[in-house]
């Protein structure tokens, strides 16, 4: 037989036959249990890279094991497809967005089957097909029918020039709108939120029931909804029937209140301001409202504050203080106001210095009661009450207690609980997204378009200048529509959605994505979902991750499905990495030099000729380091690229690219081919393999060896996909049946049949082709995994190594399990320990149990 492994040919053979016989498909009625496994789908961005094979090769892997572990497996792809690149391609090059999409995704559907992955292709949904989008928009009134989308006003970037609203990603950090490069300005604009704060709570608590998230990323999603527990207190303004209330989390500094803040943009500024100070006010109102939040509440910027001219009386102790207005204090955040204290909290104190305030110590060190009035730097840790009246004495700790419940009792307060969490902005002024299903009619509102007129499609005839805001508002046939309600002419909505709206509910779909009478079939979400192992990159840790998680919840409390989360496991896959150089004294994207430039002997920059620092980075087209998937394919096979991702490092590490590792995999799979081939060619190689109990001691070694690999593998690759170890353990397997002298025996079958088995998940092809050149007619991935059997991992002997000083003597052979003294006794009567210990004083013996004796002689 021809015994060149060529994996160009066996890939594309297999791909076929497995199209053919309908191996991917998801099972639709079994008694097994599911199992379903997800990569976050990509955005169709035309091509594939190193990052999306390493990320689709792990729940490939996931995905072939566990149907050979007896589980129905579901293991889909789509295309997160909406977003500006393809409408930036329309502006710049005269493409409409979805010829532009579409192209792309085949292109890319095109790249990875040609990675051979076990995905079911019967459940492909893109977002930007009107048959998803349709239930995106439901699902959105599904949320304005539950009270959870609404409209407010808000700040967006605005583009003067091109009268556009920009996303944060469009200004530069000059503050410049990437395209027509005006000073961006900051604008009111009426918005669509989703209420995600309604579940800010269950979503913190909830973190509790992911024992299978990365710890860093619940850490992360528990920081963003950033849960605070403090007080609402209430200042009256002097003269005015109002109060000012603000929110902190030290009530107990209260009696150390020298001023109070709004935000500028907060509605009592105006009617506090006197009007001597109304000018000043007002132009320090407009400057701050062109400010970004980050530039607001930066820390090494001064803070900007002026009085208003007003006043409040603090209730606790009838004074008065002044009422500013300031940029660090933000008016989304809490009530928009807070109480200043400069002893006891550094920005303030920081503020009072500066404009000249007063600072008023209340919370004095437990060791030190009386010590501080003048303080130098804000104290901000706990410690004993003072100057605060009725509270003195108290810790810091038991007064902010006391001091809430004297308010609550008095009417000026009460405990509040705040969260860092905003309601989720997601109004786009943009064509390629999912527009907004509502009718604004002048009688009725905002009117839900009805279900039976889903979905709103996106008009193909609209111009793509990106100037003067939102095509689709520039479309009037479109535009105008009459109220589904009461037929009065209305206008449509024209901002679309948020592209991570559509990848909140996708994984949703996957379940029943050909669906065209529902959302999805509950029995078929709720045998599903959730998804048990989930995989991709950590820049989703937050936002997508936390938006599907609050969807879901929503979805639930429709009745739409019963569970409270979507990904019970979750893997944050590491970078790849490719080697690359920097030129240290250049700057911006010029110091990378790609390698491809650099003499690796003697790497110089090619142009200045100063040396180099060699680095790994994460593969890019600014660093030059990207290696392109299909040129190793084509050099190596798939199977080689996979088994080189999975080997060279575990799932969530990053992986750096070597182009020798990579050989090292191709010449590894070009062993196994070769033991497999040459078992086949053997005339005299045992054709069965199940239950051959071993004969010799040769046999039994290596029965031993095949079911270690068993276990080994199988607990690697259980839970933890620690995907690398477990080829080491197939590695060790290949050398145990090469050198193994019983080529002839049963047992060398059952280890050549087991590393095949084994091999199946990590490289599909090549084990398909060596399973049937075994004679084997079904598919390689249709077979179980292998349990290992106790009894072949006992030895009955073990070889023990004897070392004077240190140094190997010999060794030999005595049972296994012996304790130290046995083992000490017959490494001393033996042959090769006499020789070199007769007639010397034997200082010490050291016994490692089943490995040596080590004498130490003087
Ligand atoms: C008085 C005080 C005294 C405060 C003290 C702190 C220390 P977290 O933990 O993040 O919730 N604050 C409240 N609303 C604000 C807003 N809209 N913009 C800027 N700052 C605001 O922080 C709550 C604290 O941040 C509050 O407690 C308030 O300052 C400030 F010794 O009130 B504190
Ligand atoms: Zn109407």
């Amino acid at each position: 037989m021809d015994t060149r492994y060529n994996p160009g040919e066996i890939e594309q053979k297999w791909q076929n036959k497995w199209l053919e016989i309908g191996l991917d498909k998801t099972p639709t009625d079994s008694n097994k249990p599911k199992f379903y496994t997800l990569s976050m789908f990509p955005y169709p961005s035309g091509s594939l890279h190193m990052g999306h094979v390493r990320n689709y090769t792990i729940t490939d892997v996931i995905a072939r094991l566990k149907r050979m572990q007896g589980y129905r497996v579901l293991h889909p792809m789509g295309w997160d497809a909406f977003g500006l690149p393809a409408e930036n391609a329309a502006i710049n090059r005269g493409v409409p967005p979805s010829k532009w999409t579409y192209q792309n995704i085949d292109q890319m559907r095109g790249q990875l089957k040609s990675l051979g992955l076990s995905i079911d292709w019967d459940c492909e949904v893109a977002t930007c097909s009107p048959d998803y989008y349709k239930w995106t928009q439901w699902i959105f009134l599904q949320f304005f029918q539950a009270g959870l989308a609404y409209q407010k006003e808000a700040a967006v970037n605005w583009d003067p020039i091109d009268q556009t609203v920009l996303a944060n990603e469009q200004v530069d950090n000059e503050g410049r709108s990437w395209r027509s490069g005006a000073i961006v300005e900051r604008k009111l604009l009426r918005q669509w939120f989703l209420k995600i704060t309604d579940y800010a709570e269950e979503l913190l608590k909830d973190l509790d029931k992911l024992p299978g998230w990365p710890e860093r990323v619940k850490t992360m999603q528990a920081n963003w909804i950033g849960k605070s527990t403090g007080a609402y207190l209430e200042f009256p303004i002097v003269g005015m029937d109002e109060k000012i209330g603000v929110y902190t989390t030290r009530p107990d500094t209260v009696y150390g209140v020298s001023y109070v803040v709004l935000a500028p943009e907060h509605p009592l500024t105006e009617r506090v301001t006197t009007e001597a100070r109304q000018t000043e006010v007002e132009t320090f109102v407009k400057e701050v409202s062109n400010q970004t939040e980050l530039e607001r509440t930066a820390e090494d910027r001064p803070k900007r504050g002026i009085p208003t001219g007003g006043k409040v009386i603090n209730p606790f102790t009838g004074e008065e203080v002044p009422i500013w207005i300031a940029d660090y204090v933000l008016y989304e955040y809490g009530t928009g106001a807070v109480m200043g204290v400069p002893a006891h909290d550094a920005r303030d104190f920081k503020f009072a210095k500066q404009q000249d305030l007063p600072i008023k110590v209340v919370i004095a060190r437990a060791d030190a009661a009386d010590a501080v009035l003048i303080p130098h730097e804000a104290y901000t840790e706990p410690g004993i009450v003072v100057n605060s009246d009725i509270f003195n004495g108290m810790s810091s700790v038991d007064a902010k207690v006391a001091i809430v419940e004297y308010a609550q009792k008095q009417g000026f307060g009460q405990a509040r609980v705040q969260y860092r969490l905003r309601d989720w902005l997601i109004s786009r002024q943009r064509y390629w997204g999912a527009p907004i299903p509502i009718i604004h009619c002048p009688n009725c509102g905002a009117v839900p378009v009805p279900d039976q007129d889903l979905p709103v499609e996106l008009p193909e005839n609209v111009e793509f200048s990106g100037r003067g805001g939102s095509p689709l508002a520039q479309l009037e046939s479109w535009v105008n529509v009459d109220c589904p309600s009461c037929g009065t002419p209305g206008k449509r909505e024209t901002d679309t959605m948020d592209t991570f709206i559509d990848s909140s509910w996708y994984y949703l779909r996957f379940t029943d994505a050909k669906n065209d009478r529902q959302v999805f079939d509950s029995t078929k979400v709720n045998d599903w979902m959730p998804v048990n192992q989930y995989v991709g990159g950590i820049e989703h840790a937050i936002l997508h991750l936390l938006y599907s998680r609050f969807f879901t919840k929503v979805l639930r409390d429709r009745g739409l499905l019963n569970f409270d989360e979507p990904f019970q496991h979750l893997l944050t896959q590491g970078m790849v990495q490719g080697l690359t150089y920097m030129n240290p004294n250049k700057g911006g994207k010029d110091k990378w030099i790609a390698s491809s430039l650099v003499n690796p002997a003697d790497p110089r920059d090619p142009e200045t000729g100063e040396p180099l620092q060699k680095l790994y980075a994460t593969m890019s087209k600014s660093k030059g380091n990207g290696v392109v998937p299909e040129d190793v394919i084509a050099k190596y096979g798939v199977d080689t690229a996979r088994m080189f991702v999975l080997f060279k490092a575990p799932p969530e590490k990053d992986l750096e690219w070597d182009e020798a590792d990579v050989e090292g995999q191709f010449r590894f799979l070009n062993r196994v081919w070769r033991l497999v081939t040459d078992f086949v060619d053997n005339p005299q190689s045992s054709k069965k393999f199940k239950n051959q109990e071993p004969k010799s001691k040769i046999e039994k070694d290596l029965r031993r060896a095949i079911h270690t690999a068993i276990k080994e593998v199988s607990e690697d690759v259980d839970g933890e996909y620690q995907f690398n170890t477990a080829i080491s353990e197939l590695m060790k397997l290949s050398n145990a049946l090469a050198d193994a002298s019983c080529k002839d025996s049963p047992i060398y079958a059952e280890g050549i049949q087991t590393l095949i088995l084994m091999l199946a998940p990590f490289a599909p092809h090549i084990a398909e082709e060596l399973w049937h050149l075994l004679g084997n007619d079904s598919s390689v991935h249709t077979a179980s995994w292998l349990k290992h059997n106790p009894e072949a991992l006992i030895a009955d002997e073990i070889t023990l190594v004897i070392q004077v000083n240190g140094k190997k003597r010999g060794d030999l052979q005595v049972p296994a399990q012996l304790d130290k003294a046995e083992l000490e006794k017959y490494a001393r009567e033996s042959d090769v320990a006499q020789r070199h210990i007769e007639n010397k004083t034997i200082k010490k013996v050291i016994v490692v149990p089943n490995k040596l004796v080590n004498f130490v002689i003087g």
